[in-house]
Formats: C-alpha cells, sequence, structure tokens
C-alpha cells in the first residue's frame, strides 16, 4: 500500500509503498477515507516537533474497518471509525481519573502501538506511527480504542476533522474554559482548529468573538463560523485592538490556537484580570514564553492548556457526530481543498504559506 513518509525531519514526504502487518491483540486495520492537512503534522514534518523517524504522519482521519486482531470486541469489519490520536490504555493513573487523552502508555511508546513496535515496514525497517494514527496511508493498524464507530451517512472528510481540530477547538471552550453565555472571547490564529473555537464560542452564545490573524482571508472566512470582530495581527496592536473592542477590559477568555510563545503572551495580555488564557497550539519544542509573573499574580488570570480539546474521544466524539447531524456545528464548510496522497507536499507547502482558509484533506 502507499503511504507518505518522512524519513528526515526538514525534508520533503516520500509517498512511496510501504508494507502494513496484520492487527494484533486489540488492533483494528482501517482503510482510509480522508486525512485532515493539521499543523501538528506540519510540526513533526519541519522538527519544531521531536519525533523518531522514518515516520508516517497524520493523525486527523477516519475510514472503515477492515479487519479485527484477536480480542477486538468494539468494532467490526465494514464499520465506519473516527479515529482518535489517543487511544488509551485503560489502566494507568491518568486513565484512570477519567483523563484518557493524557494516557501515560502514549508517550511510552511514541511512535509504536501499544505493545511497543510497529506494523509500518519499508523493506525490514521499522516506521513510525504518528500518534498510533498515521493515516497519511491507504491503511492503517489502530489500537481498537483508537476506533469510535460514527454512522455511515458521514462523509469522510468530515468525519477525518471530528478526530483533531473539531472536538479540540469545541473542547476547548465546553470543556475546558466552560465559556458562559454572553462572555467575550478572543482566538488568537483562525485556521482549522481556531475556527473550531469560534464556532464553539457561537454555540455557547458568547457576545463578542474576535478572531485574530495576520492574513485577511483566514479573518473573512471566519465571520461565517461566527467571528463579531476580526484583528490583523500583522497590520495592527493585537492586545490594544482586542482591548479597544472590549470596552478597555480585555477579553473574559483567550484562546492561543497558532502555537507560538509571542501568540501565548499575546492572549495573556489581551486577557481581562481574573480572566481565562487556554493554549491550545502547539509551540516549536524550543520556544519558551515570557509571561510577566508579578502580573499574573496581581491580576489572578488563569493559563491553562489543553491536549485534544480535554474530550473523552469515545464519550464525546458520537455527541460531536450528532451536533454535525443535527446542523448546531458546520463542518462541510470547513473542509474547502481536497488534494491525493501524491499532492501531499502541495498540501503542506499550502499550509504553510496559509492559502487555505478552513482545513484542506487529503481523499483516498
Ligand atoms: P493552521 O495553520 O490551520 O492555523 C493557524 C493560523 O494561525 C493560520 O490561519 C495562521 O495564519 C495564523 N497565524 C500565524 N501567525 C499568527 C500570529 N502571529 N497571530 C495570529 N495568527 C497567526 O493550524 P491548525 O489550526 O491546524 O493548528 C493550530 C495549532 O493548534 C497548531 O500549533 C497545532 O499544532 C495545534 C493543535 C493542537 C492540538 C491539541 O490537542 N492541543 C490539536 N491539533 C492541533
Ligand atoms: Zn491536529
Amino acid at each position: 500500500m502507499k503511504a507518505a513518509i518522512v524519513y528526515e525531519q526538514g525534508q520533503p514526504f516520500q509517498v512511496e509503498d510501504v508494507r502494513l502487518e496484520a492487527p494484533r491483540k486489540h488492533e483494528v486495520l482501517v482503510r482510509i477515507g480522508a486525512a485532515g492537512v493539521c499543523r501538528s503534522d506540519y510540526h513533526v514534518l519541519k522538527g519544531e516537533a521531536r519525533h523518531p523517524v522514518p515516520v508516517v504522519l497524520g493523525h486527523e482521519g477516519a475510514g472503515v474497518v477492515e479487519e479485527v486482531g484477536p480480542d477486538v470486541t468494539m468494532v467490526k469489519p465494514g464499520d465506519h471509525v473516527v479515529l482518535s490520536f489517543t487511544p488509551n490504555c485503560g489502566h494507568c493513573y491518568y486513565c484512570n481519573i477519567g483523563k484518557p487523552n493524557l494516557c501515560d502508555a502514549l508517550p511510552a511508546t511514541a511512535g509504536r502501538l501499544f505493545d511497543g513496535t510497529t506494523r509500518l515496514f519499508k523493506g525490514d525497517t521499522p516506521i513510525h506511527h504518528l500518534a498510533k494514527v498515521a493515516c497519511f496511508a491507504e491503511r492503517v493498524v489502530v489500537p481498537d480504542t483508537g476506533c469510535i464507530p460514527i454512522p455511515k451517512t458521514v462523509p469522510f472528510h468530515v468525519a477525518a476533522l471530528v478526530g483533531c481540530c473539531v472536538p479540540t477547538g469545541i473542547g476547548a471552550i465546553s470543556q475546558v474554559a466552560q465559556v458562559k453565555p454572553g462572555s467575550t472571547v478572543a482566538v488568537v490564529g483562525s485556521g482549522g482548529v481556531g475556527l473550531n473555537v469560534i464556532q464553539g464560542a457561537r454555540l455557547v452564545n458568547a457576545s463578542k468573538i474576535i478572531a485574530v490573524d495576520i492574513l485577511d482571508h483566514k479573518l473573512e472566512f471566519a465571520y461565517k463560523f461566527g467571528a463579531t470582530h476580526t484583528v490583523n495581527a500583522a497590520g495592527e496592536d493585537a492586545v490594544a485592538k482586542v482591548k479597544e473592542i472590549t470596552d478597555g477590559l480585555g477579553v473574559d477568555y483567550a484562546f492561543e490556537v497558532f502555537g507560538s510563545a509571542d501568540t501565548a503572551v499575546a492572549a495573556f495580555e489581551m486577557t481581562r484580570k481574573a480572566g481565562t488564557v487556554v493554549v491550545v497550539g502547539l509551540a516549536p519544542v524550543w520556544e519558551r514564553a515570557a509571561i510577566d509573573v508579578a502580573t499574573l499574580t496581581r491580576t489572578e488570570k488563569v493559563i491553562r492548556g489543553t491536549y485534544y480539546g480535554s474530550v473523552r474521544p469515545r464519550q464525546d466524539m458520537p455527541k460531536i457526530i450528532d451536533m454535525y447531524l443535527k446542523g448546531q456545528i458546520d463542518i462541510d464548510n470547513l473542509v474547502t481543498k481536497h488534494y491525493k496522497l501524491d499532492q501531499i507536499n502541495e498540501a503542506f507547502d499550502a499550509l504553510e504559506k496559509g492559502e487555505t482558509a478552513g482545513r484542506a484533506v487529503i481523499d483516498f
């Protein structure tokens, strides 16, 4: 089967034939229908996140179950599934306190499946699986806890986005910040994930939803998902502008959804006293944010991170699919560009240049 391999961080993808071994105990083989192009893959591609190579990237995907390994009871061949990038072990401290997205077995087996080995090979060389998903490939073998069954009526390009950007954005609003109706919200970075923070804020009836980006066409697009105001941080002082829009106060909640130290500091500074800052973006691993610590003390602001919108994928993804089917959230219009697997380098060049408003997907 074909897969997009990264042999060295900083180098482009190579689309090549690879060997995929059969699923073992508690594993599932899924034929991919679609995979989203997320900035988290870009961080690994460019070396802004550390990862062993060679690796098949892709962590936002959906497809059809083709085969199940021994002891799999959660899904069966023919089921349509969304893939979770935090399949969990079910036994560690975090699984037991109801935080499956923070499962300790994930970092302990990074780039491999739970038994510490890979199912992907080029000749005899093992290839790593990003986030136990590795969906920039025609087929994947994933842990059974990473397969969430969904109705067959949901198109794959929609289901794929339920694998990352939709729950991450909606979860940041509803699970993490628990934004109250009438609140003011700023979203720094209006890309695939940020647009879902924006539509999450609309869903809970935030009063002012301020989209911040450095590209006008992204800001224009953000209005479609609920932005009430926009700020171009390339052309104006974003902190001053957000304060002006909120009558000098600053917002109740600011979300950092680009992934840098500077945008995290900006989110902190545009938040009002006793407000909440949620860091969703993944900054390059070497960056450190210069937060004014005395101001943190005196202003009683709260700074929080969130991984996967702090959702519990098996409970929350079916709810998100239900919200989509009821028309409460818009996923169809988020997908603005379609590529084939052999165009994957083009897709990531476009992400880097900020050419695509919304989300690009790779169709299989
Ligand atoms: P995408 O590239 O689609 O969006 C980022 C947006 O930020 C773009 O519209 C840029 O134009 C904009 N931007 C760039 N510089 C600035 C700036 N200085 N100020 C304001 N906006 C700016 O990326 P994405 O939405 O796929 O991902 C966003 C981040 O979220 C990224 O760091 C990704 O790795 C991270 C993420 C986190 C999680 C999680 O679980 N927390 C899950 N998925 C993605
Ligand atoms: Zn992602």
